[in-house]
């Protein structure tokens, strides 16, 4: 299938302004019954196109009158209806199978045929697997939806919009409308209907509107759904404060399932959420999960603005709203629990996820210029990145200008399909300035490497910092162009001091918009040490020839939590090529001794502590190699960890963690949880220097825990440490946890990080565990996305069995749920840059995926893999 692109763009021949649906919901089949009020741009003269998959089509009339075949055709997914005027109706009843749809996309059925319930997922393209439909962003219809089904088999009956009304029909069914006033695309349409338990709370926004929110699930889980409504109280209060935003409808639903192919949906007034980020409860949540659910709340709910109030021009304009909810959902996190530790944990994932992206095959620019398959895009890149391309431009504007820019973007953009144009307009003329230099980040993929070198000249007391950019090669773009790269910066004189900048400050923003430049900074004695890029103030690669002296000043004296941390992180990287090279060992004494010297003072929060203490992790250290060997780079990064811990000491690492341990509390306060994550981090390094001993700590820490996140820690230093008592542990853990779903995925995950040659094995029993099943998205990722893309010593084998189990796997997951298959295959990103050996068998393996008949998702993934 030919690509479809973004300069191919053209406004819709028809729009729906408004639709009827009626559904006659069951297991097996549902009748769907819709009512389209059409009408004609009259500038483009094309007949009626409606996309409609795998729909059984049972009538089909138009302005009343049944239509005669010949009139209409249904074929290649798109039903062509003869006849149609501006101002046309045309009414289709059509049936679908919700038990049959495995793929998790259109209306489903999640859980058991007895006991589940219904639901649909529309989002990208899934409306069309329910009814005929104009099925682009750009059409937007006022929904009036009536549902009707058994009442004892369906009794909750829910969908967007308002509840107007609700009652009884004969033979025991019942039947609910509701109406949503604000015009919406129809990926955001959303049903469910069955038997689900609720837990309530009233709400009055900022403007006084009283809304009844409400959070549903089944009957077991429904205790956990407490944290998720706190959360969700917090972020719409967020929302009013920080940017002005209240909520729209008198009713918002939150319904949480198991099979689920992402993290959650936004759909209007009737958010979906995967279980995983909305359930939580001490004994099975951890501290990071909670935060999580937090963030995806927040995520969700800010998209009723960024998303649905004004929602996308077309899917090019995917990170118009993903990137800018990522941003504002950062915002919101960071608010509520620790600025610089949230900053940390948001770059240390774009290394892992993004970066790689961007350097691999299937890099694509945060708004692509063409797809085969849309779901396919939602990406690192087009989430992550994008979101940091909203913090540069917020970071441009300062807070007060940004909120201005945000002020008129909605606005302006109310109730439209928007562009990135827009965006960047809209915020350009609310501070009076042109903003469109940084489009090009828009459409231009790789990451950007910055350059940069100081001089100091004693005798004009002056420090000239020049920075360079360029940006390798990515597919399909081999020439790039200057990006504007906004840098904070400071001085640091020797002695840790900051120097004063222009007008007195201390901190600056210089932003290098063209190859080279060279910033003067007057009126400096000695030799700085330049902070740059504070904040991570622009997602680049830095690229500074540090003495590893000068890192440590940073890392000890920095005012900016997050460059302190990245002053260990690059110490840490020299500290690992020396190892690797070995070659002397400069910045691994000085990684060593400064880490344990802050590890001794006792003064700094032990939360920062902890990520300090945590080098880069393997996906991130092979990122930056050539021929890759992924059992080497696990040695090696376990051997710098054991340096490290060597150098703390091993009677320093006990007392720190009986210290920790001391407080067992399963209080969920930034202390607490800052503890456990020390907690967490001595006893893993405690592990490679006195291993005995830290694995009777393990076990008792397993036995005594009063959190998930101390049981699971516990466990995992067993697990990977290959404890004598790992068996025992987990035998434990999969009998305590027998039929909670959300803690078994934990259960397979562990284990699935297993390092190295055993890892493969255990995959293979895992998957003939009765509890396996490659039917539900968050297992296949507990077990398969764990092992094969967070674990590469256990994935990468030299003799490739990894790849060949994975793709066999892949081909099956395939038939069944094409989004979550091809999300998988991403596995493989990378493989070029492998060792030979490895090189050669995982493209076997993939080339033998591609030979197959694969869905349009897989297709495109595994093409683009062996293209570049
Ligand atoms: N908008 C959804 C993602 C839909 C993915 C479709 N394959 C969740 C989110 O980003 O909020
Ligand atoms: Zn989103």
């Amino acid at each position: 299938p030919s690509p479809i692109r973004l300069a191919d763009y053209r406004p819709p021949a028809w729009r729906v302004d408004h639709i009827e649906l009626e559904f006659d919901l069951g297991i097996d089949a549902s009748e769907v019954r819709s009512r389209l009020q059409l009408a004609r741009d009259p500038a483009q003269d094309a007949p009626l196109r409606l996309d409609g998959e795998g729909l059984e089509l049972l009538a089909i009339a138009l302005d009343g009158r049944p239509l005669d075949e010949g009139t209409y055709r249904y074929r290649d997914n798109v039903l062509e209806v003869d006849g149609a005027r501006d101002g046309s109706v045309l009414e289709t009843r059509v049936r679908v199978r919700p038990a049959a749809n495995t793929a998790l996309e259109g209306l489903y059925l999640s859980g058991s045929r007895e006991r589940g319930f219904l639901l649909t997922q529309c989002e990208a393209e899934g409306f069309r697997h329910i009814t005929f439909f104009p099925d682009r962003p750009d059409v937007l219809a006022k929904y009036t939806v009536t549902l009707r089904a058994d009442r004892a088999r369906f009794p909750v009956l829910l969908a967007g919009g308002n509840p107007d009304g609700a009652g009884e029909l004969p033979d025991g069914r019942h039947w609910a409308r509701f109406v949503d006033p604000y015009p919406k695309p129809c990926y955001l349409f959303a049903l469910v209907a069955g038997r689900l338990e609720r837990i309530e709370r009233d709400y009055r926004t900022a403007d006084g509107r009283d809304v009844r929110l409400v959070i549903w699930a089944e009957a077991d889980v429904i205790d956990c759904c407490g944290y998720a409504m706190d959360a969700l109280e917090r972020a719409m209060r967020w929302d009013e404060q920080a940017y002005g935003r209240n909520y729209d409808l008198s009713v918002f639903h939150v319904v949480a399932t198991h099979d689920f192919n992402m993290g959650a949906m936004e759909n209007k007034g009737l958010n979906i959420f995967n279980a995983k980020y909305l359930l939580a409860d001490p004994d099975t949540t951890t501290d990071d999960e909670y935060r999580a659910v937090e963030a995806v709340i927040g995520h969700e709910y800010f998209h009723n603005w960024s998303g649905n109030r004004v929602t996308c021009r077309d899917w090019f304009q995917l990170s118009l709203k993903e990137g800018l909810t990522v941003f504002r959902e950062q915002q919101f996190s960071a608010d509520m629990n620790s600025a610089p530790l949230k900053r940390i944990d948001d770059v240390a994932l774009l290394r892992r996820a993004q970066f790689p992206e961007d350097a691999g095959p299937l890099a694509h620019p945060v708004r692509p210029a063409q797809y085969s398959e849309i779901n396919n895009f939602y990406t690192a890149t087009v989430y992550e990145k994008g979101s940091e391309l909203v913090r540069m431009l917020a970071g441009r504007l300062g807070r007060e200008g940004f909120r201005r820019g945000m002020d008129l973007y909605f606005a302006r953009n109310d109730g439209r399909a928007a562009t990135i144009e827009d965006f960047l307009t809209a915020l350009g003329e609310a501070n009076g300035l042109d903003l469109s230099p940084y489009l090009a980040w828009y459409g231009q993929a790789g990451t950007p490497r910055l350059v940069a070198e100081g001089r100091h000249d004693p005798v004009r007391r002056e420090y000239a910092l020049t920075l360079r950019q360029h940006t390798p090669p990515t597919p399909g773009q081999p020439d790039k162009r200057p990006l504007p790269i906004p840098v904070k910066l400071a001085l640091f004189d020797p002695d840790g001091r900051m120097l004063p900048l222009q007008d007195g400050a201390t901190e600056q923003v210089v932003v290098l918009d063209r190859a080279e430049h060279t910033f003067v900074f007057p009126g400096i004695e000695r030799a700085p040490v330049p902070s740059l890029l504070r904040g991570f103030s622009a997602p680049v690669i830095l690229e500074c020839a540090y003495a590893p002296a000068e890192l440590a000043l940073l890392l000890t004296h920095d005012t900016d939590g997050f460059n302190r941390w990245e002053a260990a992180q690059q110490l840490a990287w020299r500290a690992y090529a020396e190892l690797r090279d070995e070659r002397d060992r400069a910045a691994l004494t000085v990684w060593c001794e400064t880490l344990a010297g802050l590890f001794e003072t006792m003064k700094l929060d032990a939360a920062l502590l902890a990520d300090l203490l945590t080098p880069p992790g393997e996906v991130e250290l092979a990122e930056r190699e050539t021929d890759v060997d992924p059992a080497r780079i696990h040695a090696l990064h376990q051997a710098l960890q054991r340096e490290l811990a060597t150098r703390i000491g091993n009677a320093a690492l006990h007392a720190r963690y009986h210290d920790l341990a001391s407080d067992a509390a399963a209080a969920l306060d930034a202390a607490s949880q800052a503890r456990r994550r020390l907690r967490r981090r001595v006893l893993e390094l405690l592990a490679l220097v006195d291993t005995a001993a830290a694995q009777a700590l393990a076990a008792a820490q397993f036995d005594q825990a009063a959190t998930m996140t101390d049981r699971l820690a516990a466990l995992a230093v067993l697990v990977r440490s290959a404890a004598p008592q790992a068996d025992a542990a987990l035998a434990h853990y999969r009998k305590r946890y027998d039929g909670n779903a959300l803690a078994l995925d934990k259960w397979f995950a562990v284990q699935a990080q297993l390092p190295g040659e055993a890892a493969l094995a255990r995959v293979r029993a895992l998957e003939a565990d009765p509890r396996f099943t490659l039917k539900n998205p968050n297992r296949v990722q507990a077990l398969f996305g764990t092992w094969a893309r967070g674990n590469p010593s256990g994935f990468h084998r030299a003799d490739g069995e990894g790849y060949r189990l994975l793709a066999a796997r892949l081909a099956e997951l395939d038939a069944l749920n094409p989004q979550v298959a091809a999300r998988l295959a991403t596995a493989f990103n990378g493989w070029q840059r492998l060792e030979p050996v490895r090189r050669g068998q995982a493209r076997a393996a993939v080339a033998g995926l591609a030979d197959r008949r694969l869905s349009r998702n897989l297709a495109e993934i595994v093409g683009n893999m062996l293209k570049a």
